[in-house]
């Protein structure tokens, strides 16, 4: 499948496409990209660059440390990257200053033809250039990173698993169990053997009663949501069943 028959295109403005590339080619993504379900390509703003030196930042104008992405070589490289999208794709600068990527926008990335992604390197870009050519400016959370390809990857990684066709059926049924659809955290897991270092499997996980195997799992989700990330639960309805089990689960955990 070629570019312009995928479902979805992304482009990616980096000064280090190699790094894009090479991290996609693994997993789900490298799954999806062989099968043409997405199509991601790279622009480098270095390819824009005339002088011997290849020079893509400079001083910042009122001084003080660090380097910015010049205006001119970035907007040419998204000039070039936005010629591959379907008209219309959001053009979008990672940067620790943009509103917080969450697993809703995922799917409103998920549901577009396109969209580029410029990854920021130094101190950041020249402000008119993200006047000029940039639409959404996001951020992958509040820690300080060195640059905004690992951003990309994030952003396309939580993006492409959405798409139809990307999980296998396994993947996609536990996709949309309650946890992962309903906003809680995953219930714990194991494997063989039963019995390890002394500690063995929880008994109701080794018999065959699917429902209280089903019961057992949401109350997990429950509890450790509450315990580990109650704000997650402050804008859930709680069902009958689940208050039940939240509550039994913490008699269960007092300490
Ligand atoms: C003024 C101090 N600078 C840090 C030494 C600010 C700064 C500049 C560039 C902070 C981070 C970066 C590079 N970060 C990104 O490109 C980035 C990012 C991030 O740092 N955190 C969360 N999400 C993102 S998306 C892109």
């Amino acid at each position: 499948m070629s570019a312009g028959s995928a479902r979805l295109a992304v482009e990616v403005v980096t000064l280090f496409p190699e790094a894009i590339r090479e991290h996609l080619a693994i997993g789900v993504v490298g799954r999806a990209l062989e099968r043409g379900i997405v199509h991601v390509g790279t622009e480098d703003p270095r390819t824009y660059v005339q002088d011997v030196h290849r020079t893509v930042d400079d001083r910042p104008y009122g001084g003080g440390p660090g380097m910015v992405l010049k205006a001119e070589p970035v907007a040419n490289a998204i000039a070039a990257a936005e010629a591959r999208l379907p008209p219309g794709s959001p053009r979008i600068y990672l940067s620790a200053q943009g509103r917080r990527f969450d697993q809703a926008m995922a799917r409103r990335l998920a549901s577009l033809p396109g969209f580029l992604l410029l990854a920021g390197r130094y101190e950041g870009v020249d402000e008119r250039v993200l006047e000029a050519s940039i639409d959404d400016e996001l951020s992958i959370g509040d820690y300080v990173l060195s640059g905004g390809e690992l951003a990309a990857l994030v952003v396309i990684d939580a993006t492409v698993r959405l798409l139809p066709g990307v999980l296998n059926d396994a993947e996609s049924a536990l996709q949309e169990s309650f946890a992962e659809a309903g906003g809680l955290l995953d219930w714990p897991h194991y494997t063989r053997p039963e019995e390890w270092r002394g500690k063995r499997v929880p008994e109701v996980l080794c018999g065959g009663n699917h429902a209280a195997i089903r019961r057992w799992r949401l109350q997990q989700a429950l509890g450790r949501t509450e315990a580990r990330r109650p704000d997650l639960l402050t804008d859930r309805e709680l069902t009958g069943e689940e208050r039940g089990l939240l509550l039994k689960y913490r008699e269960e955990h007092e300490s």
